[in-house]
């Protein structure tokens, strides 16, 4: 199996990056953000929960994602692999990852790591909420909380798989395939 990581701060590139790489290796993609947003659009419970959350930039509840995860990963059990992107967010939810897979007797292999000065990643996510009316992506106030969450509460993820010598920094900016190519540099080593 192959799972990685797909890590950085939001308007980093990685939703972007994952489309190309699932392809490329038959992964399964699994992101986060695109899990609460369809449980917002059907109005669930749950949606409805994360929606509060989402709106003023904050993470949803690690117990909410945790559990999403782990219905996703029992739903492919015969999958290749995984690109995890925008999860995990948390210590908790890396912990919670790594015991996950662990059952399944598979690891992550590595996060990659995409790096992209601040003011790039406004300019990204204002644009993003023109073109496509993102609410969480409308309000440079919502999105500099987000940016500054993720330095409180999400960064500190990357040293969790540090410690574990799974860690690659890849240059974020740049054009769409240039990053890409850096990406599969990188996952080719792994294989
Ligand atoms: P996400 O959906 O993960 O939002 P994101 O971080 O903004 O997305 P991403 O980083 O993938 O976007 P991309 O750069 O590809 O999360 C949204 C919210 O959901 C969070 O704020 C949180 O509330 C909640 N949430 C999600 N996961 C959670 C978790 N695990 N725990 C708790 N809460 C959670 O795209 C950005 C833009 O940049 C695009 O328009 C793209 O076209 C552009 N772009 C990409 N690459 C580019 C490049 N190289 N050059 C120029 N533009 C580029």
């Amino acid at each position: 199996m192959l799972n990685i990581i797909l890590f950085g701060p939001p308007g980093s590139g990685k939703g972007t990056q994952a489309q190309t790489l699932v392809e490329r290796y038959e992964l399964i993609h699994i992101s986060t953000g695109d899990l609460l947003r369809q449980e917002i659009k059907a109005e669930t419970p749950l949606g409805l929960e994360a929606k509060s959350f989402m709106d003023k930039g904050l993470l949803v509840p690690d117990e909410v994602v945790i559990g999403m995860i782990s219905s996703k990963l029992e739903n492919n059990l015969d999958a290749k692999g995984f690109i995890f992107d925008g999860f995990p967010r948390t210590v908790a939810q890396a912990e919670a990852l790594d015991r996950l897979l662990s059952f399944k007797e598979t690891q992550i292999d590595q996060l990659l790591f995409l790096e992209v000065d601040e003011e790039e990643l406004v300019k990204r996510l204002l644009k993003r909420g023109e073109d496509s009316g993102r609410a969480d992506d409308r309000d440079e106030k919502v999105i500099r909380n987000r940016i500054s969450v993720y330095k409180k509460e999400t960064l500190q993820v990357a040293n969790y798989y540090k410690e574990q010598g799974k860690l690659t920094y890849v240059e974020g900016v740049g054009s769409i395939s240039q990053i890409s190519n850096l990406l599969i540099h990188h996952i080719d080593k792994l294989r």
